[in-house]
């Protein structure tokens, strides 16, 4: 199908755009100001007058500058795109987004942190919020996903425990941004549906390298419904085009204090400088009659459809090309709910997702003000509005006639209802039947055989990553009954973890796995309607589990430090520096100074960063050209030292010139696959095209 797009542009959505240049500034009532310094008063040194209306415009709209912040996912980082679809799914949807190829659909992307403030660093362990606006000729479409494809919970009922749990503790309001403290492990200690989950939060998955470099999931299942009305389950999937890619933990706390704007900062200068994030969207897609063929509840959403089982079938692009004019404006104030759905797509009976679709319309009453946040101007629909609510807040549409109501004959009886073949919305026909009740269904008990699943598919570095994220995690919790019950539960998932863990813990193990504790029963709930069952995954391995399987084919926006000194061969930086950009990176000159350095011709090389300004932490890898002078030189330098280090500790690639290579065994480093010191740059941009070279840290040895 090859339709016409009719869409206008977002930019004309936005229409109340001011960038106050040439003109003269007036108040919020259109005066124009002669006086902006100075307040009335009676006499110079008088009192101020009540009447200045004009301070009084400007203290109210200073005072009310800030807005609730989200209560979950209040750190963010927005930016504009496009989504084009390469497939007609009409088989199985009648939305336009999912049929028309030709179609070109505005989006607004917002990447978020979830338990921090919005003050807070970009780098905690925590999941990522990816969540997608879809400006779409039918109507405003949200995927608001995570970047892990599975939940803590699986009712809606337990979110503000859970998120009461991880953010600060109440009576000191510490920590700020971190999952490591008493409460969260408490909870999670006392849920063994978090299971799964948690594996998720403890992988290197927590801890991105980029948005760009983050996959996205839809984590319920939704449906597709065609134009015979019959439904497809469907899971959504983003995969990022340059691979999933993460730091270290050692990196991500040291990012935190030096930048802690790392990921806003590496989104927003990747798409200034045209390197489009891209996106591909993959389907999972099950036919309604084999809802019941899996050995887990396609409702629950603590559960993935391996891929092993159903592939992921990709059908589109999502590229984000345009960075926001405003923050507050957009980022802020953008507004997604996952109720916000399309015709030819619907809900499934998941009870998270249920809850979810009450929760986010009434967080933004709060947060935005009132009933009428639909109309700031990044959430506002592609189609006009026409409908009979009137009036509350900050009402910004003027609506003309009388008639407010329906069934009316004064205004023609309009607007009225569409018929589902002119595209108004018609929910899928479900059958329900069943008692009203408070319950939880025996399909949803298994909530180990995937936990299980993830962690026998990750590689050795990936299973010593999270032994080390949940040492550190639970060292952090005081109370020692809460460590003992997280590391009973770790028995359950995988012996080697559970020893290794206690062993850092300094606890026994004990003698053998005691059952897990789930304190979440309804007071007169049954022990056993509630008691997990414990079995092997019906799958050994699910290779899409693992960031080793991802995308390592290009070194396009890495960046790349290049170690510059006093008497270096300025061709050879210009060349290296070429060469590199060449292949997509971006290359930074770091100095002992700001300026720049005296090349060996006497020319000058510019400095982009410092030693003091800058810190390894914040580059892919490093690159030192020159000879024993250069080597010699950064040898004198503390900070740079530390760099090299720090570089060779977080795994990444070192490369040299072969006349200053000599600089990495004067640091006591073991030459290995990571170590370019011949001036080799194909062999450099290999060895970086794999990210890091994991091997060097001898405890990932199996
Ligand atoms: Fe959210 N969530 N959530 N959530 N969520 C919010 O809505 C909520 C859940 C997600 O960039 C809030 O506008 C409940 C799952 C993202 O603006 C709030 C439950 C997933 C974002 C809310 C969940 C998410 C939010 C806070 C349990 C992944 C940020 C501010 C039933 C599929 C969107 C707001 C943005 C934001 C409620 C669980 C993703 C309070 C009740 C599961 C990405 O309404």
């Amino acid at each position: 199908m090859n339709k016409k797009n009719t869409s206008p542009k977002i930019e004309d959505l936005q229409k109340n755009i001011s960038d106050g240049s040439e003109q003269p500034m007036n108040t919020n009532q259109g005066v124009l100001i002669n006086d902006d310094v100075n307040s009335l008063r009676a006499g110079k040194r008088g009192p101020t007058l009540m009447e200045d209306f004009i301070f009084r415009e400007k203290i109210t709209h200073f005072d009310h500058e800030r807005i609730p912040e989200r209560i979950v996912h209040a750190r963010g980082s927005g930016a504009h795109g496009v989504f084009t679809l390469h497939e007609d799914l009409s088989e199985y949807t009648t939305a336009g987004i999912f049929t028309d190829t030709g179609r070109t659909t505005s989006v607004f992307v917002r990447f978020s942190t979830v338990a921090g403030s919005r003050g807070s660093t970009d780098m905690p362990r925590d999941v990522r919020g990816f969540a997608v606006k879809f400006y779409t000729d039918e109507g405003i479409f949200d995927l608001v996903g995570n970047n892990m494809p599975v939940f803590f919970i699986q009712d809606a009922m337990q979110f503000p425990d859970l998120v009461h749990a991880v953010k600060p503790e109440q009576d000191n309001e510490i920590p700020q941004a971190s999952s490591a403290h008493d409460t969260f492990w408490d909870f999670i200690s006392l849920m063994p549906e978090s299971s799964h989950m948690i594996m998720w939060l403890m992988s290197d998955r927590a801890i991105p390298r980029s948005f760009r470099m983050m996959e996205g999931f839809g984590v319920h299942t939704f449906r597709l419904v065609n134009a015979a009305g019959k439904s497809t389950f469907v899971k959504f999937h983003w995969k990022p085009r340059l691979g999933t890619h993460a730091v270290v933990w050692d990196e991500a706390q040291k990012i935190s204090g030096k930048d802690p704007d790392f990921l806003r900062r590496d989104l927003w200068e990747a798409i200034e400088h045209g390197h489009y994030p891209e996106w591909d969207l993959a389907l999972q897609l099950v036919p309604e009659e084999e809802e019941h063929n899996f050995d887990f509840d396609l409702l629950d959403p603590t559960k993935i459809i391996p891929e092993e089982i159903v592939p992921v079938k990709i059908v589109g692009t999502l590229t984000l090309n345009r960075n926001p004019d405003n923050f507050f404006a957009e980022t802020e104030q953008v507004a997604f709910h996952p109720g916000h759905i399309v015709p030819g797509i619907d809900f499934t009976n998941d009870p998270l997702l249920q809850g979810r679709l009450f929760s986010y319309t009434d967080t933004q009453l709060s947060r935005l003000g009132g009933p009428n946040f639909h109309e700031i101007p990044i959430n506002r629909t592609l189609p006009a509005v026409h409908n009979n609510q009137r009036e509350a807040q900050m009402r910004m549409q003027i609506d003309k006639g009388k008639a407010s109501y329906t069934p009316n004959s004064i205004g023609g009886g309009c607007p009225y209802m569409a018929k589902a073949a002119a595209g108004g919305f018609t929910s899928y026909h479900e059958r329900i039947e069943g008692q009203k009740i408070r319950a939880r269904s025996h399909s949803f008990r298994d909530h180990f055989s995937q936990a299980i699943l993830f962690y026998r598919s990750q590689s050795p570095v990936e299973q010593q990553h999270i032994k080390e994220a949940f040492s550190f995690e639970l060292s952090k919790c005081k109370i020692p009954a809460i460590r003992r019950r997280m590391v009973n539960t770790l028995t359950h998932i995988d012996s080697d973890l559970a020893a290794y863990v206690a062993g850092m813990l300094g606890i026994d193990l004990p003698a053998a796995p005691e059952p897990v504790v789930n304190g979440a029963i309804p007071a007169d709930g049954k022990p056993e309607d509630y008691a997990p069952v414990m079995r092997e995954p019906s799958l050994v391995y699910d290779g899409a589990l693992s960031m080793l399987n991802t995308v390592k084919d290009s070194i396009e926006t890495r960046c790349i430090a290049l170690l510059v000194t006093d008497g270096i061969a300025a061709d050879r930086v210009i060349d290296l520096k070429e060469q590199l950009t060449a292949a997509g990176a971006r290359v930074k000159f770091i100095a002992p100074r700001l300026g720049k350095v005296n090349a060996a011709d006497g020319s000058p090389v510019p400095a982009d960063m410092t030693f003091f300004n800058t810190a390894s932490v914040l580059h892919d890898a490093l690159y030192i050209p020159g000879d024993a002078a250069q080597a010699e030189a950064l040898l004198r330098i503390p900070e740079a030292v530390e760099f090299i280090n720090e570089q060779y500790r977080h795994c990444k690639i070192l490369g040299a010139d072969r006349g200053a290579a000599l600089i990495f065994d004067q640091l006591h480093k073991e030459p290995d696959g990571g170590i370019i010191n011949d001036g080799d740059l194909n062999r450099f941009i290999d060895a970086l095209k794999q990210h890091r070279f994991w091997e060097r840290n001898a405890r990932f040895a199996k």
